[in-house]
């Protein structure tokens, strides 16, 4: 999952890095030329002073002193130059390693910045992440960036840190759907779910994955075959039915969803069953005619949950879609399915912040057990760690 997008943003990270690493060593000359002046200043008048020290003292004594005394005393004044030197040296480095850290660190101009983000911005459209969203990402990475200080070791983590949090403020925190369906059920029963979604977006799937969810959490649902558009498609639903030993209504094809769903609600109603799961069609053949098929089916089945399922491996196109069923029904979550086979991870990215809706879960394969709880710590570990 995000490999493609992984790999793509350590290059871009590491390739900032070496950039501003670079331009660094070049913007520094001037005042590292001041440094270096400094310096020598400091090397030449220390230097001055130790000689002023070691030629002071043969002056006084050597006259007086015998010639041994006189090789004793040299050998000693060699050990005290050679401390002395030690010593100078030391502060001579202190000094120097001082002033290289006030100057390895970068403040990210506009411009710096502008150039920074042209070339994330490439690599955020290659993996299909909105337009919208890029644009987002902008403004949260220069309110990050710039003017800011960034120091030549903390390079790296800084521009990885900026990102991180960018893109997290784009994704909307989850809500736990069993504990909601528990909370609600307390009021009114049953908790009514309409699935959203293009043909083979995965809603069916998706429909069998949830039903198995709330069955080991010890709910109940039924599934209502309102997609009798689609050949085979009441056949799919019956036969996830069969297997998880939940019932399916269904009406014949080519019959309305609406009724299909009417009919579920009040089986669900008769038997005191918890939770109704409503599969839909996804024509979208004209905007004008799924309005009104997902606004009749809406106003029948009043659902206390809309969900949009989209194909996270389409990127933009789910993207797209997410928006026109908010538009046109209003969605209040997004599933994204096939995001075990999405490298990019575009449409994660995205259609949250498109939408202002929460993904709930990801779709991360073909069996009953493959829907993961969107997790935004799980997804930013997953791009970065
Ligand atoms: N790899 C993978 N395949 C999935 C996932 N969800 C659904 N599919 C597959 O996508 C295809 C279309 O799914 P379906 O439920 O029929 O889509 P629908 O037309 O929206 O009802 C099927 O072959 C599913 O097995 C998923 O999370 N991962
Ligand atoms: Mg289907």
């Amino acid at each position: 999952m995000f490999g493609f997008l992984k790999r793509k943003i350590k290059e871009f990270i590491t390739g900032t890095k070496k950039e501003i690493e670079k331009e660094t060593k070049e913007e520094k000359g001037p005042g590292e030329r001041a440094i270096e002046r400094a310096e020598k200043e400091i090397r030449e008048k220390t230097k001055k002073e130790e000689k002023e020290k070691v030629e002071e003292k043969p002056k006084e004594k050597s006259e007086k002193k015998e010639a041994i005394e006189e090789f004793e005393e040299k050998g000693k004044k060699e050990k005290l130059e050679e401390k002395e030197e030690k010593e100078a040296e030391e502060k001579r480095d202190g000094l120097f390693t001082r002033f290289k850290k006030i100057f390895v660190s970068k403040k990210l101009g506009e411009d710096d910045f502008n150039n920074f983000f042209d070339k994330l911005e490439l690599i955020l459209i290659e993996n299909n992440v909105a337009l919208e969203a890029i644009d987002a990402l902008r403004e949260n990475l220069r309110k990050e960036l710039v003017g800011k200080e960034i120091k030549r070791k903390e390079l790296e983590k800084e521009i990885e840190n900026a990102l991180k949090n960018a893109i997290s403020s784009l994704l909307i925190d989850s809500f736990d759907l069993i504990e909601k369906i528990k909370t609600e059920l307390k009021e009114k029963k049953p908790y009514v779910i309409v699935f959203f979604g293009i043909n083979g977006s995965g809603k069916t799937t998706t429909i069998a994955k949830i039903a198995y969810m709330l069955k080991t959490h010890n709910i109940t649902s039924v599934l209502a075959a309102a997609d009798t558009f689609r050949a085979a498609s009441i056949e799919q639903l019956e036969k996830h039915g069969k297997n998880l030993g939940i019932e399916v209504i269904k009406q014949k094809y080519g019959a309305d969803p609406a009724a299909v769903a009417f009919d579920a609600i009040a089986h669900a109603k008769a038997k005191a069953i918890d939770t109704v799961l409503i599969d839909t069609a996804g024509r979208m053949h004209t905007k004008t005619d799924l309005l009104r098929e997902m606004e009749k089916i809406c106003r029948v089945a009043k659902p206390s949950l809309k969900i949009f399922v989209g194909e996270a491996i389409t990127g933009n196109d789910a993207v797209e879609q997410a928006k026109a069923f908010n538009e046109t029904v209003g969605i209040d979550a997004i599933i994204l399915t096939k995001a075990d086979v999405d490298e990019k991870g575009g449409a994660t990215i995205s259609v949250s912040h498109v939408t202002k809706k929460p993904i709930l879960f990801l779709g991360v394969g073909q069996e009953y057990g493959d829907l993961k709880r969107f997790n935004k710590k799980e997804i930013l570990e997953k791009i970065f760690d």
